[in-house]
């Protein structure tokens, strides 16, 4: 810690009468570490971490109301039972946690023996500690279903990291990239960690220049050199065009590709095969063949540069071969992992907190479901089908899904099927903060702490390696548990309870720590820990079958597929009946259908809406600031319209998060907005298990 910011924070907490607790925010995957400021067991102020890299003192602000979370009246509080039959949502009676921790003992016993450990489901958002579960439902019990919910978020940009680079989760070095091509990612709105929007920023002040390629004139377009209003689902044309003018004249990084990828000169041949040419591309992504050609060309000889993607191209069917290609912009002209291009960000040194012998563990009988159900190479489960398995038995009966921090009736596409496959089921648990609408469809609700109650330590989102900590700013919300104990309560009554001895999270935090550079006390003065950001990884070899940058993808082959990236047509395609295309994007003060009965954010943001083309508007009737109905084939939703000249004409997008008829006890969110998922099928990316989100078509009109 500076002198500077140390004498900041102690006058704050001296003026405050606070102690200081260094923690992080996880209102947002993205984990700013932070400093909550508590008195008398309260929070009385918060902000960012001034010490840490990836901070400025600051919060965004779905961040700073944040700790409304540990005062909502509506918090869930203690375990509940559900009382009525599954054909209604849930009605519950309080239970005691041993209750709770016999039930799911006994249903679990059961499910084993009459359907085998596969049967039961494990299904989380990104959160650290669902470690816990891993070892309990996986080693112990022996399921090898334990997922989180990528398939509805990054699923096709992860998949095509992992393809290419054999890397997970590349963070984007903005601060030295002169020229960054964002393609349907929305970083000024959908900030991923306010130290990327910061860098982007501070690199456009410096002259970088920014071009935004997304259907909609977004927070990031509006800041942005230039927008290319691409067609939704244009992009693998666009991408695939660009390499083939980059490659034609020569300007790849001959040298690069030829020493650290696997493939490059069949590449070349497959474009030309394949005639993917700017002339080809024009009329499919909308843009036009001089842009495609001239955006190439800068591309390949500014440097450095940077393409990258997050969510956006990920929403159709073709999103999985999109995101290669637009990675591949970044390949050709050898730019992966230096400064200024995405950043392969090594992982910090945590162990596992638990430590399970071989002897104890389970062998389970049966693939992981993502395997079974034909996506072998799927880096998490393909959640639209999961209904299969659970109603139809196919591949493999279903009988039980735990939820922990994630909504999928809310957030998964096609709502109607996810209430019947959680009312299909024989045991369902949901492990929340509130009475989500997916709790409200299981048969045993537990209160988890919030971050601002419980401990976490994770692998930090910053360019070098990071170790950050969430630690207990106040007391639990009524009885509300840890994730840790409410595992080993399961775990006790199971006759597991030998390998969850820890008594207090630190007991299991020295164990996480144990090969870190520093020691879990100094992790819980400073917050967090950071090393040195290191570049040039491609050069020592990657995680990937040849080792290379794998531009053929042998893994593609083997499973069937074109081994480069192609364009396919998107499965759904607007027509006479349904002219509009819908597209998604987030809404910039909430995250998801998480931060919906935070009335502070609500004052701000009450609703959310859908964007539609003045062209588009005035064909339809519709006017600005009115209700109107969108309708698809399968249901229709009533949503407020913004007339806007920043979109696509013949597309309309939907900002997600709102339209709970739930959160039964969430008064705040309740009855607001319009919730859109109900309008599409569960279309799946072919090779990655993706959600398509944007695979419906739609018309609209005034209510
Ligand atoms: N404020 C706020 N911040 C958030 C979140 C939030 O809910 N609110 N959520 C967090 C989470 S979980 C995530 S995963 C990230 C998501 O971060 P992003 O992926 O950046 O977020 P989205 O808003 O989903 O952005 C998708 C963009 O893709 C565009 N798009 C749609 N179709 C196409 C297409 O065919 N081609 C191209 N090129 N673009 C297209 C949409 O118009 C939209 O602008 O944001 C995180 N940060
Ligand atoms: N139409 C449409 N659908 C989308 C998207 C979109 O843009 N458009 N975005 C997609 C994306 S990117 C994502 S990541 C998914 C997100 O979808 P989900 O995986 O459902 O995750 P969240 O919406 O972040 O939060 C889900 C639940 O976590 C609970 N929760 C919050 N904090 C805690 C905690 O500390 N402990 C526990 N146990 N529970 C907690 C909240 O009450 C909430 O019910 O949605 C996807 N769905
Ligand atoms: S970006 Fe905002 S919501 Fe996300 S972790 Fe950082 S402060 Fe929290
Ligand atoms: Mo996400």
């Amino acid at each position: 810690m500076t002198i500077q910011n140390q004498n900041l924070s102690a006058e704050l907490a001296r003026i405050k009468g606070a102690e200081i607790v260094r923690s992080f925010c996880y209102t947002c995957p993205w984990t700013c570490p932070t400093e909550v400021y508590v008195r008398d067991d309260k929070i009385v102020y918060h902000k960012g971490n001034p010490d840490s890299p990836n901070d400025i003192g600051t919060r965004c602000a779905k961040g700073m109301a944040s700790s409304y979370m540990t005062i909502d009246p509506d918090r869930l509080k203690y375990p509940m039972k559900r009382t009525n039959p599954k054909s209604e949502p849930g009605q519950f009676e309080r239970i005691s946690w041993d209750e709770a921790f016999s039930l799911i003992a006994e249903k679990l016993t059961e499910i084993k023996e009459k359907h085998g450990p596969e049967a039961v489901v494990w299904t989380c958002h990104h959160d650290p500690n669902t470690v816990f579960a891993r070892h309990l439902l996986g080693d112990l019990y022996g399921s090898p279903n334990l997922y989180t919910h990528t398939s509805g978020c990054e699923q096709d940009r992860r998949f095509a990291c992992l393809t290419l680079f054999g890397h997970v989760f590349p963070m984007h070095d903005f601060a030295n990239s002169r020229y960054i091509m964002l393609w349907g990612m929305n970083m000024l709105g959908a900030n991923q960690g306010l130290f990327e929007s910061r860098a982007l920023l501070e690199s456009k002040q410096r002259g970088a220049k920014l071009v935004v390629v997304d259907p909609v004139f977004t927070e990031t377009a509006q800041k942005a050199d230039e927008w290319i209003p691409i067609k939704p689902g244009g992009d693998s044309a666009m991408a695939l065009a660009m390499c083939r003018v980059i490659i034609d004249e020569n300007l790849h990084d001959a040298d690069f590709v030829s020493k650290y990828s696997a493939g490059f000169d069949g590449f070349r041949e497959h474009l030309r095969d394949n005639g993917y040419t700017p002339e080809w591309a024009a009329p499919i992504c909308g843009v036009d063949a001089e842009t495609i050609a001239r955006l190439a060309r800068e591309f390949a000889t500014t440097k450095p540069a940077m393409s990258a993607c997050f969510k956006g191209p990920g929403y159709y069917t073709n999103g999985a071969d999109a995101s290669r290609a637009i990675y591949l912009l970044d390949a050709i002209t050898g730019q992966v992992d230096n400064p200024g291009n995405i950043h392969l960000k090594d992982w910090a040194p945590l162990g596992p907190p638990v430590i399970i012998p071989d002897e104890a563990k389970a062998k389970p009988g049966k693939p992981p479901l993502h395997v079974a159900m034909g996506y072998p190479l799927a880096p998490d489960l393909p959640n639209s089908r999961l209904p299969e398995a659970v109603l139809n038995g196919d591949p493999y009966p279903v009988k039980a899904i735990f939820v922990q921090a994630t909504n999928p009736v809310m957030s998964d596409p096609d709502k109607d099927k996810m209430i019947e496959m959680f009312r299909g089921l024989e045991f369902g648990v949901a492990i929340e903060v509130l009475m989500s609408e997916t709790a409200l469809e299981c048969d045993l609700v537990l209160p988890e702490t919030s971050f601002y109650e419980h401990a976490e330590i994770r692998q930090g989102l910053w360019l070098g390696p990071q170790i950050i900590l969430c630690q207990p700013a106040v007391p639990p919300v009524g009885e509300s548990k840890p994730l840790y104990d409410i595992v080993k309560g399961i775990a006790q009554k199971m006759g597991w309870g030998e390998h969850f001895p820890y008594e207090k999270w630190e007991d299991w935090g020295e164990v996480v720590m144990k090969d870190a550079p520093i020691s879990l006390d100094e992790l819980k003065k400073q917050g967090f820990w950071a090393g040195e950001i290191r570049y040039g990884r491609v050069a020592d070899g990657l995680p990937t079958p040849s080792g290379k940058i794998e531009i053929y993808s042998k893994a593609y082959a083997e499973a069937g597929h074109n081994p480069y990236p192609v364009y396919s047509e998107r499965s759904v395609v607007p027509d006479d009946d349904y002219p509009l295309q819908i597209t998604h994007s987030k809404l910039s003060v909430h995250c998801n259908v998480l931060t919906q009965n935070n009335p502070l954010l609500m004052e701000i943001v009450g609703e959310n809406w859908v964007e539609i083309n003045t062209v588009d508007a005035a064909k339809y009737g519709i006017s600005d600031d009115a209700y109107v109905i969108v309708e698809s084939p399968k249901d229709n939703i009533t949503i407020l319209a913004k007339v806007v000249e920043g979109i696509v004409p013949g597309v309309v997008c939907i900002r997600h998060g709102h339209g709970f008829g739930h959160w039964a006890m969430g008064a705040v969110a309740k009855g607001k907005g319009a919730h859109s998922n109900v309008l599409m099928d569960r279309h799946t990316g072919p090779i990655s298990g993706a959600n398509c989100y944007n695979e419906c078509k739609v018309r609209i009109r005034p209510a």
